[in-house]
C-alpha cells in the first residue's frame, strides 16, 4: 500500500506541477524546473539561454506524450535528425554517430529528456561507451519489470474516450492502428517506450509471402499458399493452430499489397530455414524490413494526424460487470495516471524475450542467455490479459536464434545464411545444414566446442545483403583477402577452413550437399574478400501467448471470447507453434494486425 501511495503521489505531482492550475506556467513552476537539481537538465539550460517554458510547451502550457508534437517543437529551433547527423559528424568523439542509426523513427526526446538526465538509448543494446550526450547521467536506462498490481488502487486523474485503443506501437499495433483508421474508427495508439517500433524496428530479414510476382521474376514458379501452409505447420512441429496458419498463409499476399498501398515495396527475396522456396520478402537491396515498414506506417499516421503517445504505458485493463473490456489505465511520463475508455481494445504489446526471469520460468536452460530483443519485450501484455481471465497457448515455446554476434545483443540475420553464408566451427569445419529450422541449427551450434561458431561469407553475399554494412560498421566482422588470412583471424585451422569451403563449393557445382543435405545451394564462397562473424544462439522469439480466434478476439480460460478485447502479433500464441519460421513474424503482425484493426473498428460502430 505504501508503494502505491508513493508512486501515485510522484506521478500526479509531476503532471500537476508542470501544468500549473490555471494551465499556464507560473513563476513557481518555472523556478522548480530551471533551478536546483531539476534545473541542471536540458530544460534548465534552455531557461538559462533566455527561453521561456512556453517556447517548448506552447502558450496553453499543455504537456503532451505525443512525441511527434514535442519533436516538431525541438526541430523548430534545431535541425531534423538528418541535419543533426551532419552536425554531429563534424564533432564526433565516438566512432558512431548518435543521430545516424538503424532505427529510422528515433525521436529527439528518445534520448534528450528535458526535466531528467538525458540517456543514450542505443546503449540498451550496444555499448557505445565513448558516445556523449549533453546533460547525461549514467549511460543507459534500465527497464525494470514493474508489478502492475500497484495501479489497481490508483484513482485516474482524468478519463478520455476513443473508438479503438491500441496498446503497443510495434508492427502489429501500427498495422491495427492504420487499419482501424481506414475502417472509419477514431484511434489512440499508446507506446510505453520513448520511441515507437518495438522488436519490429529491429527485424532485418523480411516477410514471408507465397506466390508473388517477385518470386516469379526470379523464376520461382512452384510456390503456393498450400506449400507455405505445410512448411509453417511442419516448422512449428504441427502444434500451431491450423485455423490461424490458414488465415496467415492465405492473407500474407494481401498484406504485402496493403503495405504497397502505403508505399512500402518488399521486392527483394531471400531464404529462411525450413521453407521449400525463397519466399522471405524484404526491401530493395536487402535493407532491413522492420524499420522500413514502421516508418511507412508512421508516415501514414502523421499524414492523418493520428493520436500516438509514447512514454505511455498501459497498466490495467478495465472491465464492466459482465467482464467486457471497456478501457485501459495509462501511466504516462507527462500525462500522469489516466484512463482511456474505448469500444475495442487491441493488445499488441509483443513478446517477453527480454524478460530473462520469465523466460527462465519456462526454460531454465535459457537463464542468463543473451537476447536479440528490444528492452521493452518483457511481457506486460500477458500480465494485463491474464488479470482479466485470458487463456494462454504454447506459452513455454521460446525460440533461440542460432546467430547472435557473440557477447552482444546484435542478431546476424538468417538472411545472410539465406543469401549463401555458411557456418564454421572452431575446428574450421562445417557442421550443419545452415538452413534447417532455427531450433535445429541452434541445437547444433550448442553441441560445438565452446558452444559457438562463425558465420562465413564473401563479397558477393556482402553485396547482396545491404544489412551486412551495419555489422561491419559495428566492428563485428573479421575481414580478410584470403581464406588463410581469415583462418588466422578466426583462430581456426587454415587447412580445415580451405578444405571445408572447397568441398562446399564442389557441392554447389554438383547441386548436392553430400554432408548435410542443404537444399538452397545458390552461390559458392569464392569471391574474396572473405568475412566471418563469431556467433552463439540467443533468445529471439516467444511463440506462445494470449489465445485468439481467427478474428483476433481474445479467448478466456472457459473457451469464450472476451468482449471488446483483441490481440495481434508476438503477444499471441498459436500462429507459430513450437518453432517460428524466419519471415513469418512480419507476415503475422501485418496480417493479424490489419485484421484486429478491422474487427475492432467494426465492433466500435
Ligand atoms: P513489437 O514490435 O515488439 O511491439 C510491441 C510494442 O508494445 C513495443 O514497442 C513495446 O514497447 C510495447 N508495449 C509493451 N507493453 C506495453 C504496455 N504495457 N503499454 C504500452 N506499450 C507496450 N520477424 C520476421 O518475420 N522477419 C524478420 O526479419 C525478423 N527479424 C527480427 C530481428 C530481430 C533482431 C528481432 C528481435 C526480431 C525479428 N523478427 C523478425 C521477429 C519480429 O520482429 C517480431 O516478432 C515482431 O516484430 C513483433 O511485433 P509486435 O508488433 O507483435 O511486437
Ligand atoms: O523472422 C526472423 O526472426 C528473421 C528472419 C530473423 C533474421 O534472422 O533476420
Amino acid at each position: 500500500m505504501k508503494k502505491i501511495t508513493l508512486f501515485a503521489l510522484l506521478s500526479l505531482t509531476f503532471a500537476i506541477t508542470a501544468l500549473a492550475t490555471d494551465n499556464t506556467f507560473n513563476e513557481t513552476t518555472v523556478k522548480a524546473y530551471s533551478t536546483g537539481t531539476k534545473g541542471a537538465f536540458l530544460a534548465g539550460a534552455h531557461v538559462e539561454m533566455g527561453l521561456a517554458c512556453t517556447d517548448c510547451h506552447g502558450m496553453d502550457a499543455k504537456v503532451s506524450d505525443n512525441g511527434i508534437k514535442m519533436n516538431n517543437t525541438c526541430m523548430d529551433c534545431h535541425a531534423d535528425m538528418h541535419g543533426m547527423a551532419e552536425i554531429s559528424a563534424e564533432d564526433l568523439e565516438s566512432e558512431y554517430n548518435p543521430h545516424e542509426g538503424h532505427i529510422k523513427t528515433m525521436q529527439c526526446t528518445t534520448c534528450h529528456t528535458a526535466h531528467k538526465p538525458s540517456v543514450l538509448y542505443c546503449n540498451n543494446c550496444h555499448t557505445f561507451n565513448d558516445m556523449r550526450i549533453p546533460y547525461q547521467s549514467g549511460t543507459k536506462t534500465v527497464y525494470q519489470v514493474e508489478d502492475l498490481r500497484v495501479y489497481d488502487d490508483i484513482e485516474p486523474s482524468r478519463v478520455e474516450e476513443t473508438d479503438v485503443l491500441i496498446i503497443g506501437a510495434g508492427g502489429a499495433g501500427f498495422s491495427a492502428t492504420v487499419s482501424a483508421h481506414q475502417n472509419g474508427a477514431k484511434v489512440i495508439l499508446v507506446e510505453k517506450m520513448p520511441l515507437i517500433g518495438g522488436n519490429t524496428q529491429l527485424a532485418a530479414g523480411g516477410m514471408n509471402v507465397a506466390g508473388t510476382e517477385y518470386q516469379r521474376a526470379e523464376g520461382i514458379t512452384g510456390d503456393s499458399v498450400k506449400i507455405y501452409y505445410e512448411d509453417t505447420m511442419k516448422g512449428g512441429r504441427n502444434i500451431n493452430d491450423p485455423k490461424l496458419v490458414k488465415y496467415l498463409t492465405e492473407n500474407a499476399y494481401k498484406s504485402l499489397k496493403w503495405l504497397e498501398s502505403l508505399d512500402a515495396r518488399l521486392t527483394h527475396l531471400s531464404f529462411s530455414g525450413g521453407q521449400r522456396f525463397k519466399r522471405v520478402h524484404t526491401a530493395h537491396g536487402g535493407a532491413p524490413v522492420g524499420a522500413y515498414i514502421i516508418s511507412t506506417m508512421n508516415t501514414y499516421a502523421q499524414k492523418h494526424n493520428l493520436d500516438i503517445r509514447v512514454n505511455t504505458k498501459a497498466v490495467k485493463l478495465l472491465t464492466d460487470k459482465n467482464g467486457k473490456v471497456i478501457g485501459a489505465r495509462m501511466s504516462a511520463e507527462f500525462g500522469g495516471i489516466y484512463d482511456i475508455m474505448a469500444d475495442s481494445i487491441i493488445l499488441a504489446t509483443g513478446g517477453f524475450g527480454a524478460n530473462n526471469a520469465l523466460v527462465g520460468q519456462y526454460r531454465a536452460d535459457l537463464i542468463g542467455t543473451t537476447t536479440s530483443n528490444h528492452p521493452g519485450a518483457i511481457g506486460d501484455g500477458l500480465v494485463l490479459a491474464e488479470s482479466i481471465g485470458a487463456d494462454f497457448t504454447d506459452i513455454g515455446e521460446i525460440q533461440i536464434h542460432p546467430t547472435v554476434a557473440l557477447n552482444t545483443k546484435i542478431l546476424i540475420s538468417e538472411s545472410v545464411r539465406g543469401s549463401g553464408a555458411i557456418l564454421i566451427n572452431n575446428d574450421g569445419k562445417r557442421f550443419v545444414n545452415e538452413m534447417r529450422t532455427r531450433d535445429q541449427v541452434s541445437a547444433e551450434v550448442l553441441k560445438q566446442q565452446i558452444k559457438n561458431a562463425y558465420v562465413v561469407f564473401d563479397d558477393q553475399i556482402r553485396q547482396d545483403m545491404g544489412l551486412i554494412e551495419g555489422y561491419i560498421k559495428l566492428g563485428l566482422v573479421m575481414e580478410a583477402n584470403s581464406l588463410d588470412e581469415l583462418a588466422k583471424k578466426m583462430n581456426v585451422s587454415a587447412k580445415n577452413l580451405n578444405d571445408s569451403i572447397a568441398r562446399y563449393n564442389m557441392f554447389i557445382k554438383n547441386k548436392k550437399d553430400e554432408d548435410f543435405g542443404r537444399g538452397d545451394m545458390i552461390k559458392p564462397i569464392a569471391k574474396g574478400k572473405f568475412y566471418a562473424v563469431k556467433i552463439a544462439p540467443g533468445i529471439h522469439h516467444t511463440m506462445g501467448g494470449v489465445k485468439i480466434n481467427d478474428k483476433t478476439q481474445v479467448i478466456n480460460t472457459s473457451g469464450k471470447t472476451i468482449k471488446g478485447l483483441y490481440a495481434a502479433g508476438e503477444i499471441t500464441g498459436g500462429v507459430h507453434g513450437g518453432n517460428r519460421l524466419g519471415g513469418n513474424a512480419i507476415a503475422d503482425i501485418v496480417t493479424f494486425g490489419r485484421l484486429a484493426g478491422q474487427e475492432a473498428a467494426k465492433n466500435a460502430k
